[in-house]
């Protein structure tokens, strides 16, 4: 038996955008997204979350489905515009009744709220008005928009998440253009990142001084990482491996753990990499209470020369500042996503984690995999993605063996949602969502998960 500890947090995933619809009901602002996605040809057939799984309308009997799995944890996000609907000023009456339902309909269920204060569906206003990320007062603005949250639903929620995948929104919607707001730069994924990380600072900062003493509740960022090996054992492939780690996850953690960006960062990106001042290297040094880690795949690294550098969705940077050419085993099996299942890479990731940022206790906030599902008399046998989640889980367990101090794990997702730029293209569900009638069937591997809640763990066979 794979036992993990009773303490062990068990839950599943789900983001604001991805699954509440009623995007311009309750008083709820436009968000970037909801401007991205009528832009042709950003979106898989146009596609756009304006109905999505309806979950704003439907969030009762969604815990109801998550009441009969037993799941203890349910990570969610709040829209930032359904609380502000320009971004700053009076909150919306409407926004955060709606959070305040859902919370208390979770907890009169026994499921504990994990939120997410962002991820990725910005205000519309603050695009236009301020630029987006790349703004100076976003820092502040995220701040006191994070300080409402925990003014009205501090009492009752005591794990907040201050940004999802901050990597994410700098280089693929600031660097790559492929997410909102669309950008293509490279020296503004490095802009957008820096005033990231300070926005979180900021939060924190805020929570730790007003509300944490009586709430007493933990606060951390979610950063998101793909395992990188090196493709040989030479010399020059290991470092090209090291520096990718460093590009993908040491950018937002490192100031979080070390107070400055990776030194292989520095020397590469220059100046378009800013500063960290004292003043935000000493609010940024420390300022997670855990280190939050979405993990999907692993990729083969390599020294690039000239020929090889390769710019493809969801590669891990700009390889032009990095020089790494990466690859995948031909041998390695794929999920519908194109990325390579490769469990062993999660328990390594999880490793580098733990030597380098000094031993952090590391929750998964986001695994999981998109398989075409196929619905047959209303059954869902996805036994590809009980086989991934069941790979990935032994390796947590190695990990836990090995001493890392992992304390909980979030599949991806709760049920089938608007997969950002993929639309209803790809299903990453437990539940599987039929987008005409709304209708939800939990799929095999949610009762599968049900039974690792249930027993603690599973037989490794
Ligand atoms: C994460 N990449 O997104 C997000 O947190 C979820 O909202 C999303 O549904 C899930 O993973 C599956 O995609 C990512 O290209 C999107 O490297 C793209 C990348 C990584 C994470």
């Amino acid at each position: 038996m794979n036992l993990f500890p009773k303490s062990f947090t068990w839950g599943s995933a789900t983001s604001s955008y991805q699954i509440e619809g009623a995007a311009f009901e309750g008083g709820k602002g436009p968000s970037i997204w909801d401007a991205f996605c009528t832009i042709p040809g950003k979106t898989h057939q146009g596609d756009n979350g304006s109905v999505a799984c309806d979950h704003y309308h439907r969030f009762r009997t969604d815990i109801e489905l998550m009441k009969a799995m037993n799941l203890p944890a349910y990570r969610f996000s709040i829209s930032w515009p359904r609380i502000l609907p320009s971004g700053r000023g009076i909150p919306s009456r409407e926004g955060i009744a709606f959070y305040s339902e859902l919370i208390d309909a979770l907890l009169e269920a026994g499921i504990e709220p994990w939120v997410t204060l962002y991820h990725w569906d910005l205000p519309l206003a603050l695009q236009f008005e301020k630029d987006g990320w790349l703004g100076e007062e976003l820092p502040r603005l995220f701040a006191d928009y994070a300080e409402v949250c925990f003014s009205h639903y501090g009492d009752r929620v005591k794990h907040w998440i201050t940004l999802n995948e901050p990597w994410v929104v700098a280089m693929l919607g600031y660097g790559q253009g492929i997410f909102a707001p669309g950008r293509i730069s490279n020296s503004d994924p490095y802009r957008a990142g820096h005033q990231l990380l300070l926005a979180h600072a900021q939060a924190v900062e805020r929570y730790r001084s007003k509300y944490q003493p009586s709430q007493g509740g933990v606060i951390g960022i979610t950063n998101n990482c793909d395992w990188r090996e090196p493709l040989t054992t030479s010399h020059q492939d290991r470092l090209a491996a090291q520096r990718a780690l460093e590009f993908f996850l040491g950018w937002f953690a490192d100031p979080i753990y070390h107070g400055d960006y990776p030194e292989s960062m520095r020397s590469r990106v220059g100046r378009r990499l800013p500063e960290i001042s004292a003043t935000d290297r000493d609010l940024l040094t420390g300022s997670s209470d855990f280190f939050g880690l979405n993990h999907y795949t692993t990729m083969l690294a390599a020294e690039a020369n000239q020929n090889t550098s390769s710019q493809v969705y969801g590669n891990g940077g700009l390889s032009e500042d990095q020089d790494v050419a990466l690859s995948v085993d031909p041998d390695w099996q794929m999920t519908e996503m194109g990325w390579a299942i490769v469990p062993w890479g999660c328990r390594k990731l999880l490793q580098w984690i733990d030597d380098r940022y000094q031993h952090p206790e590391i929750v998964i906030t986001e695994n999981g995999c998109a398989f075409n599902d196929e619905c047959i008399e209303g059954m869902v046998e996805d036994q590809q993605r009980i086989d991934f989640i069941r790979g990935y889980l032994t390796e947590v367990h190695q990990a836990i063996n090995q001493g890392v101090n992992v304390t909980g794990y979030f599949a991806w997702s709760f049920m089938d949602n608007f997969e950002w730029a993929l639309g209803y293209s790809k299903r990453f569900g437990l539940h599987h969502v039929d987008f005409t009638t709304q209708q939800r069937i939990p799929k095999a591997s949610a009762k599968w998960y049900r039974e690792v809640i249930r027993n603690h763990g599973f037989d490794p066979t």
